[in-house]
């Protein structure tokens, strides 16, 4: 496991601009201010161009402090030389990336199902994404909710850090963390009334072993 997702930050945020109250830079700012192991750009309405610039600000600021990983593309991760991407199933294949990335790049991926967890684990994933555990606002298109199930079955039969994702905040994240999952990742939970800093700190209590 890279040794910045072993870390006592558990929390793996992704970032979502239409949330944003004034800028991702500033979100993430925040973020690893308050404590968290990484850091996800998902950003789905900006141009290339806008993302490395976005993007490089970002590395900056995570840099020594959390994982800086890309969402869905490569270009852009390796445009500002970020530590990884996060891809799922209609993304870049991870063959593909993996030769693009070199041997060293983090490679997370999505798995919906224990097959997918199975195969990306075959493939050679650094972490697997597994979800969406609970209903979730934020992905368009996202699945019917699997659950603490899928947590159980992914932990029992991959070796893989797991970090469980979909509909995770202060009222349920007892639930995943009673299966045992150390990392969760989060967009509402971490932007809910704009207090980004305020949610982490009270996130990362209830995550205390
Ligand atoms: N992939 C599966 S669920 C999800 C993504 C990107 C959205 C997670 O956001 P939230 O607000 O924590 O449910
Ligand atoms: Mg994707």
């Amino acid at each position: 496991m890279h040794p910045l997702f072993n870390c006592r930050k558990p929390i793996y945020f992704i970032t979502d601009s239409r949330l944003s109250r004034a800028s991702v830079v500033d979100d993430v700012a925040e973020a690893v201010t308050a404590g968290v192991c990484a850091v996800q750009y998902r950003e789905k309405n900006k141009t290339k161009g806008e993302m490395i610039t976005e993007a490089l600000q970002l590395k900056t600021i995570c840099s020594g402090k959390a994982l800086f990983l890309v969402n869905d593309y490569v270009d852009v991760a390796l445009a500002v030389d970020a530590d990884g991407v996060h891809l799922g199933e209609e993304d870049i294949h991870y063959t593909t990336a993996r030769k693009q990335l070199g041997p060293k790049k983090i490679i997370g991926m999505t798995a919906n199902s224990i097959t997918e967890a199975l195969a990306a684990q075959e493939e050679g994933a650094d972490y697997l994404g597994v979800g969406p555990v609970f209903a979730t606002a934020s992905k368009k298109n996202a699945l019917q909710p699997k659950g603490i199930r899928l947590l159980k079955q992914v932990m029992a039969r991959t070796h893989l850090p797991i970090v469980a994702i979909g509909g995770i905040n202060e009222t349920n994240i007892h639930e995943v963390m009673d299966v045992g999952v150390r990392h969760i990742a989060m967009i509402e939970g971490i932007y809910k009334n704009g207090n980004i800093k305020k949610n982490i700190t009270i996130l990362r209590k209830l995550m205390q072993p």
